[in-house]
């Protein structure tokens, strides 16, 4: 597998949450945390579950990228009471620097279904709400570092898919243009699950990294055919600098999948769920360098957060297996 786990992992459970009384004691779980480096430092943005099964955004800083402390505060979303009804949880954040600022676009649990929210930051001790990116309902967005043909661009997964239970998931990744981060217009369709595979229903996972090969997406794909399981599992694409919704590779089979007993066991069993990606090097044009160390972070099963990391090189040698028979 093109990702090597850390021999820290899990790097971070629940013994790592801090009780921040009354809204956090004996927390539940953490997982699924956006990514970025702020200042030098590795910085994630942590989904922290309560026992109440309320969800709250804290930070983790460390110097190495695999040990973290956790601060001991909630980073609060100011703003986002003015939604007009009930927002239930704001969770999976995706961490996107623009220029000076930091975006991070989540989902949110509405009356009305998953909404990607808006916030943006400078330094993580709080969040200001910009707005709820529209009324579709997805999940997964992730903005790309940069404008593409003069405009902001997003990746997102539209939830066109609802099991049994009632939760909603998708077998698209979707591209969508804007011109001022809150008005998002569908372009195009990106990439499609491919059914009686690893990745039948898919979505981004961390933001687009840019290469000079093209933009760099890990995603994940959830294997729906086994009897009662859904197997979470993370893959990797490649995508056209000046139209993402051009795919260029695409790896024929997971690089990440769930077979350590914390991925195995926990909250939702058999996840990993890649939502935050450092790369370490960029060129002076802004290039990720091939032989950088990127690392992924996941959440497993729900529960707690592991690392995986591998070269740029490796994810872009990963993605283009052309050699392999195609798929449908
Ligand atoms: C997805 C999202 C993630 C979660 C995953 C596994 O649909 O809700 O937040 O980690 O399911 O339960």
């Amino acid at each position: 597998m093109a990702l090597t786990r850390s021999p820290e992992n899990p790097i971070i459970t629940r013994a790592d949450i801090p009780d921040v009384p009354p809204e956090i004691v004996d927390a539940t779980s953490v997982f699924n945390p956006g990514a970025v480096l702020h200042e030098g430092r590795y910085l994630l943005m942590l989904r922290v579950q309560t026992r109440g099964r309320e969800t709250f955004f804290m930070t983790a800083e460390s110097d190495d990228g695999a040990r973290f402390e956790v601060a001991p505060r909630i980073v609060p979303i100011r703003g986002i009471d003015r939604v007009d009804g009930t927002v239930y949880h704001s969770y999976d954040p995706r961490i996107t620097k623009l220029g000076d600022t930091y975006y991070v676009m989540f989902a949110m649990d509405t009356d009305l279904g998953c909404r990607l929210g808006l916030a943006r930051s400078t330094d993580f001790t709080s969040l200001e709400f910009i707005g709820m990116t529209g009324a579709d309902d997805m999940r997964n967005g992730v903005l790309f570092p940069e404008k593409i043909g003069g405009q902001y661009a997003r990746l997102d997964r539209p939830n066109r898919v609802r099991f049994e239970s009632g939760v909603t998931s998708g077998d698209e990744i979707a591209l969508s243009r804007s011109d001022d981060l809150i008005d998002w217009r569908p372009v195009a369709p990106v990439m499609r699950g491919r059914p009686y595979h690893w990745d039948e229903l898919i979505g981004p996972g961390p933001p687009p990294v840019k290469t000079r090969e093209g933009w760099l997406l890990v995603y994940h794909g959830i294997a729906t055919h086994l009897a009662g399981a859904c197997i979470y599992q993370a893959g990797v694409a490649l995508l056209a600098l000046d139209d993402p919704s051009r795919v260029l590779a695409r790896s024929r089979d997971n690089i990440l999948e769930p077979r350590e007993p914390y991925e195995m066991t926990g909250q939702v069993p058999n996840v990993v769920f890649p939502s935050g990606m450092i790369v370490e090097g960029y060129d002076e044009q802004g290039f990720a360098d091939p032989d950088s160390r990127a690392l992924v972070y996941y959440g497993a099963a729900d529960t707690s957060v592991g690392l995986a990391t591998a070269t740029v090189g490796d994810l872009l040698a990963a993605c283009s297996d052309r050699t392999a028979r195609p798929l449908p």
